[in-house]
């Protein structure tokens, strides 16, 4: 076993819809459990540091603009090989490009609005957690 803790988001499109919950229970049916989990309203300057490595990109205004759009649903998710588990079940950023059963395949409407968001490495995971929890709100 190798216990790991990701970061996820699901996304103002996810909670202006009401599927939190389904999302929540593909979540733990995957095997991951939610240690956290926190509904807010992202700041800009929050959005903006939160995906600073995307600031040179095209879309990059637009993301900002949608994550603070409506409120968001921050989690931290526990589990066997957890970044690993939560990007296979997130499935592929573009949903047309997602494969069946996955999270984006059935909830995300676009490449921009699409649902989820799951930590890509360990670095970040830590980074990204720290960023929207503290040490207290964690109960693994
Ligand atoms: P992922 O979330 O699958 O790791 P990244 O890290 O490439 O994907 O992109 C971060 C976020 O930026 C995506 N979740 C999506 O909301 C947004 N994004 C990515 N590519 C585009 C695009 N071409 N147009 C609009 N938004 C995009």
């Amino acid at each position: 076993m190798a216990v790991e803790r990701t970061f996820s988001i699901l996304k103002p499109d996810a909670t202006a819809r009401n599927v939190t919950g389904a999302i929540n229970a593909m979540i733990e049916q995957a095997g991951l459990r939610i240690i956290a989990q926190k509904r807010i309203r992202m700041s800009r300057p929050e959005a903006e540091a939160f995906y600073a490595v995307h600031r040179e990109r095209p879309f990059f205004g637009e993301l900002v603009e949608f994550m603070t759009s409506g409120p968001v649903v921050v989690q931290v998710l526990e589990g066997d090989h957890a970044i690993a588990k939560y990007r296979e079940i997130m499935g592929a950023t573009d949903p047309a490009k997602a494969a069946e059963g996955t999270i984006r395949k059935l909830h995300a409407q676009s490449v921009g609005e699409n649902s989820v968001h799951g930590s890509d490495a360990a670095d970040t995971a830590a980074k990204e957690i720290a960023q929207f929890f503290s040490g207290n709100e964690i109960v693994g």
